[in-house]
């Protein structure tokens, strides 16, 4: 919507972090901007039901995580499904996961793996980002396509240059860090060097963890990683255009999942990422071409095994992923009149996937064959849109979008490990028979509309609404996974932490959300004293992908797990609704400048059968307090969360209890460009467990239930960082 503002920024948590970023006496960082606002200046529009991230308001949350998706954690609405230490899976409103649309840096990256491990932003570090764009429910077609939930827009630092005729200039910062539980260290280095017309950058991290301890000071098995990032950028500008070219490459020698039966022993993955834009007579062009392919291992952690008893083996049960994204998109935006401005985009995205598990020979069970669970896997999406922004009048602007996009899947034939003449029998052979009689070619036509007005009734309030229809085709796991068999196939198709089993299904249907929201906001007239947000949504979706129970007459479906399911993915009609509130209100001067920030989120989601849906955030309350003090900010939060009491039942989720949680942060600048850091993360060393974060697998087995995922104890972080 053009003109708007951002509904609520996220309290700052420190005024450093952006001041470490120009202060030198390069400040091309802060160069950055200006050039971005010269050359994308219509791009760049800021989201109705959307919240904006920078560098400044990031703020010193890296030392404290280094999984990019819980930087969010601010925003209101938005919690995470717990997995890996750098691979949460991010919720907008209770819509998780594949449900939302990730951009990293223009890039569609799938999850590459049937536990998900690799989400999208796994692959860049706090340290690497310059802004998050979050998307809540209602989201301009432009930033969507084939997702219901919202959309994250993530950028790392975009290409510095120097000013014409400053010669070459470079800058810098190198970081590190420590976090006392888990005994985790890291370093990153971002370097730039640049004349006015080329520059060149790398950013690049490593992060080393042990495993974490809860509030009682136990270990939770498998929850230790270690990872490599690095990002070559080039950039060449002129007058109106842009070219860059960015090339990725990751290695995560491991990182448990304390809440997955198999963990990941090695992720590699190289990403080209080449990126256009410019200005013309006409308006503007942006234009981008990508590829990724990534190499995912996955076995079971020593310190997993041990933990469930397991003698010590090279191997458990080795599963290989090898999966390609690469794409490309053209957006032109056209200034129509002085009130209204058009943009047109076309995207292409495939996505192929080979899952396979190579035979574990001894192992009686995992031999003689290669499983394949998914063989030659692909998932092509063809898009259109187009979307009208329209200055009504003084006080009135409204979007409108509409979106369509052909996705097209089709997968090869697949095996079992053995046949059905092996000692145990017909595990595999009919499921695979029944599978491979089967077309598996799928092609859904996908139609999304965006309708949303922003009403500035006063210098004092603004009023948002919205409607959408947004529609996301199943996934390749969703569709083509084919094993009824429960715990050899089925338990490691599961990217919900719940430990169930899950079997796809080919006759499933895309999901077609249609959502509501409103927004109302009020605040002072320089929005620096006070600001308050209300923001309720409905959502109705048709044919909700779900999962019922597996009927199958394989007499290996059934989990070995106590109270654990055998389940298949399903189509059934659901609905959400909930409401977020946040506000802010300026204290005073004290000793410094004192901010009293708060954000709700409620939400439900049930199907129209009545039970409720899987992983739903309970009622949660955070509430923090900001502090200033020349070179010295200071970040007290508490965070109250209640009990999960509304549980899905087909999925045997269970309840958890309310807890709450108290963080400090605090940040020193040392003259120009040093900058310490010191935090403390879950204050008072609260022992409990995470509501989204499923249950522990070294506690499953055949006689007792598994226990929820333990939360970490008490963390102390320090950093330093240094700019030049
Ligand atoms: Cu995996």
């Amino acid at each position: 919507m053009k003109n708007s503002k951002p509904k609520f920024h996220a309290p700052r948590l420190t005024m450093l972090a952006i001041a470490l970023s120009c202060g030198l006496s390069t400040p091309i960082w802060a160069q950055q901007e200006t050039h971005l606002s010269t050359v994308n200046v219509i791009g760049e529009r800021i989201p109705s039901f959307g919240t904006t991230l920078t560098k400044e308001n990031l703020g010193d949350r890296g030392i404290s995580t280094n999984d990019t998706a819980s930087m969010l954690s601010r925003v209101p609405g938005l919690s995470f499904y717990a997995g890996g230490g750098v691979s949460s899976l991010p919720v907008i409103d209770g819509l998780a996961d594949d449900r939302l649309k990730i951009l990293v840096d223009g890039m569609s990256i799938t999850s590459a793996c049937p536990n998900h491990m690799n989400p999208a932003l796994s692959y860049v570090d706090p340290s690497a980002l310059s802004q998050l764009n979050v998307y809540a429910g209602v989201v301009p077609v432009s930033q969507g396509g084939d997702s219901i939930g919202g959309s994250i827009v993530v950028k790392s630092t975009p290409p510095a240059f120097a000013q014409a005729n400053s010669g070459f200039q470079t800058s810098g910062k190198v970081s590190a860090f420590y976090r006392s539980n888990g005994d985790v260290s890291g370093v990153s280095v971002v370097a730039n060097a640049a004349s006015d017309k080329f520059s060149i950058g790398y950013a690049g991290n490593t992060v080393d963890a042990g495993n974490y301890k809860d509030g009682n000071g136990h270990e939770v098995v498998a929850s230790r990683y270690k990872v490599r990032n690095n990002a070559l950028n080039l950039a060449t500008q002129s007058d109106s255009h842009l070219v860059t070219l960015a090339i990725g490459w990751q290695d995560i020698p491991f990182q448990g999942y304390p809440n997955q039966s198999m963990d990941m022993t090695s992720n590699q993955s190289l990403s080209v990422n080449l990126g256009y834009s410019g200005t013309f007579d006409w308006g503007q062009l942006e234009a981008r071409a990508f590829r990724q392919r990534v190499q995912h291992k996955m076995d079971v952690l020593q310190d997993k095994a041990a933990a469930m008893g397991l003698a010590p083996a090279a191997s458990y049960m080795p599963m290989d992923t090898d999966a390609v994204d690469l794409g490309y998109s053209i957006v032109g935006t056209v200034q129509l009149n002085p009130k209204q401005t058009a943009k047109f985009g076309h995207e292409f995205h495939r996505y192929t996937l080979d899952d396979w598990w190579p035979p574990l020979i001894g192992s009686g069970g995992m031999e003689p064959n290669t499983f394949w669970n998914i063989n030659g896997g692909q998932r092509d999406r063809l898009a259109l849109f187009s979307e009208l922004d329209s200055q009504v009048s003084e006080k009135l602007s409204t979007q409108v979008g509409v979106r369509v996009e052909q996705v097209t899947m089709n997968t090869g034939n697949v095996q079992g490990y053995y046949d059905a003449s092996a000692p145990f029998g017909d595990a595999y052979e009919t499921d695979a028979a029944a599978f491979n009689a089967r077309d598996h070619k799928r092609q859904d036509l996908n139609w999304d509309l965006t309708a949303a007005l922003r009403f500035d009734a006063s210098a004092e309030s603004t009023y948002d609404l919205g409607f959408s229809r947004k529609t996301r085709s199943p996934n390749v796991h969703e569709r083509y996974t084919w094993a009824n068999e429960a715990m050899m196939a089925g338990l490691m198709n599961n990217w919900f932490g719940d430990l169930n089993s899950y079997k796809g299904n080919l006759d499933l249907r895309p999901e077609v959300a249609y959502s509501f929201k409103a927004s109302a906001n009020w605040h002072d007239a320089e929005r620096r004293n006070w600001e308050l947000t209300l923001s309720p949504f409905y959502t109705y979706v048709n044919g909700f992908i779900n999962a019922v129970p597996n009927t199958s007459m394989n007499m290996y479906n059934m989990s070995g797990l106590i109270g654990r399911q055998s389940l298949t993915f399903a189509n059934e009609d659901a609905q959400l609704y909930g409401i977020d509130i946040s506000g802010k209100k300026y204290l005073g001067k004290a000793n410094g400048d004192w901010t009293l920030g708060a954000a709700l989120n409620f939400t439900r989601g049930k199907t129209v059968n009545g039970d409720n849906l899987y992983n739903i955030m309970p009622l949660n309350v955070r509430v923090t307090i900001d502090h200033a003090l020349g070179a010295w900010a200071n970040s007290f939060e508490t965070v109250f969360v209640s009990a999960k009491d509304s549980v899905s039942a087909v999925r045997a989720e269970q309840q958890t209890p309310a807890y709450t949680l108290a963080n400090y942060r605090s940040a020193y600048k040392f003259g120009k460009g040093i900058q310490f850091d010191v935090g403390v993360d879950n204050l008072f060393n609260t022992q409990y467990v995470l509501p989204l974060g499923g249950l522990e697998y070294a506690s499953a087995n055949m006689t007792t239930a598994p226990q929820l995922l333990r939360a970490a104890g008490r963390s102390i972080s320090v950093g330093l960082s240094a700019s030049f």
